[in-house]
């Protein structure tokens, strides 16, 4: 359901937009929270706003903090073919996995809430790499701890939830899906998605990935309404008119999910897989940190879940890459060219691919063919 703001809300929330700084972010979310008017439909509306605000909050005092010389980021560089966090509730053995997997040298201890900074280590797979970071574990009480292990996920390329066996998993599991989704993070597949980039010029562009359910005109009444007049609209999926207003206000990321349940050796696997109450469709596997388990089912459920593919790339007449590309899945030659250098598109003649995408070895193709995990690449530039 659309909101049908009246007028001068929707001109508070311009102010909202074009506000550079979090105080100014926060006192015009104040203003436009008091000119929204409170029923069913703008119920949505209003929960956003009062999280962006206690964000915004958080995001203020954290500035303070660092100003003083304390408070510590926890973010964590990049490396490998994907970022992967290992989230949970204290001593439900992510150290443990973490040493188990990658060899970091981590402590492990009895001792509730060891890990204090993010740990790294880099998990084989086949020929590439994960990174796994361990999240210094949630605390039920909440507090800025637990934003910056939010932070964490939102820049991550994906998450583990780890759960511990021997206590109640139902609980575990959705408190950390709450709390995620009280982050503005959430580990379901949307069936559509609208970015809305706004511009200096140019009108309103909508750029239709997937399929939109109202007019072009519609969408751009809609924004127009909310004074925005230069903007490039993205859509992906199945997308309303009421999924382009959320994406004004809503800054909900999607983040590729699966749940490992740790300390299945202390149950004798009393645990079966019928039973357990995941709504979340999310993959799961049963796993002894302690123990040992399969480390390539793991990466095999990595790999899925992350959807990515690599390629190879080849020089005419030379050897494929032993390192792959990491792209996503669905992404074409032309997304290849562009990952190798700039001038690739422009200079681009044909390609020629080996792999599951072709109907023959060596097969030639143009940019929008669509590339398949294994594929062998050749990019044949014009003189
Ligand atoms: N029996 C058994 N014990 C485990 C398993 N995994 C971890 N443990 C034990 O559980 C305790 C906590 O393990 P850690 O790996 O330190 O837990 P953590 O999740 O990293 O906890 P913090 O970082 O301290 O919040 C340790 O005593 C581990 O030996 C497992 O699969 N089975
Ligand atoms: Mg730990």
């Amino acid at each position: 359901m659309v909101t049908n703001l009246p007028a001068e809300a929707k001109a508070k929330f311009a102010k909202y937009m074009e506000a550079k700084t979090s105080e100014e972010k926060l006192r015009a979310l104040e203003e436009f929270l008091s000119a929204v008017p409170k029923h069913k439909g703008t119920e949505n509306l209003v929960r956003w706003i009062r999280r962006r605000m206690a964000e915004l909050r958080e995001e203020i005092e954290e500035k303070q903090q660092r100003k003083l010389g304390g408070g510590v980021s926890f973010f964590v560089e990049k490396e490998g073919a994907a970022q992967v966090i290992l989230i949970g509730y204290t001593k439900t053995g992510k150290s443990t996995l973490l040493k188990y997997l990658t060899g970091a040298r981590v402590e492990i201890s009895d001792v509730p809430y060891t890990t204090k900074f993010p740990a790294i280590g880099m998990m084989p797979y086949k020929d590439i790499q994960f990174q796994l970071v361990e999240a210094p574990s949630i605390i039920p009480e909440g507090g800025g701890w637990n934003t910056k292990v939010a932070g964490l996920v939102k820049n991550s390329d994906g998450v583990v939830l780890v759960l511990d066996a021997t206590k109640d998993i139902k609980s575990q599991l959705n408190d950390i899906v709450s709390f995620l989704e009280s982050h503005g993070i959430t580990l379901e597949r949307p069936r559509g998605y609208v970015n809305i980039e706004k511009s200096h010029s140019g009108g309103i562009r909508i750029v239709n990935y997937g399929k939109l359910m109202c007019t072009e005109d519609d969408v751009i009444k809609l924004l127009n309404s909310y004074r925005i007049y230069n903007a490039v609209v993205k859509i992906y999926g199945e997308v309303d008119l009421d999924y382009v207003e959320k994406a004004l206000f809503e800054r909900t990321m999607y983040k590729p999910a699966m749940v490992l349940i740790n300390k299945i050796d202390l149950v004798n696997g009393s645990i079966r897989k019928e039973v357990l109450p995941i709504k979340l469709d999310v993959p799961l596997l049963l796993v002894s940190a302690v123990k040992g388990f399969n480390k390539m089912l793991l990466g095999d459920a990595l790999f899925n879940m992350l959807n990515i593919i690599r390629i190879y790339t080849k020089p005419p007449g030379g050897e494929p890459s032993s390192k792959p590309l990491i792209l996503k899945k669905g992404s074409t030659v032309l997304d290849v060219a562009k990952a190798i250098h700039k001038d690739f598109i422009k200079r681009f003649a044909y390609a020629r691919v080996w792999g599951s995408s072709v109907k023959y070895p060596g097969q030639r193709v143009g940019l929008d063919h669509i590339l398949s995990d294994g594929d062998i690449i050749e990019i044949i530039l014009r003189k």
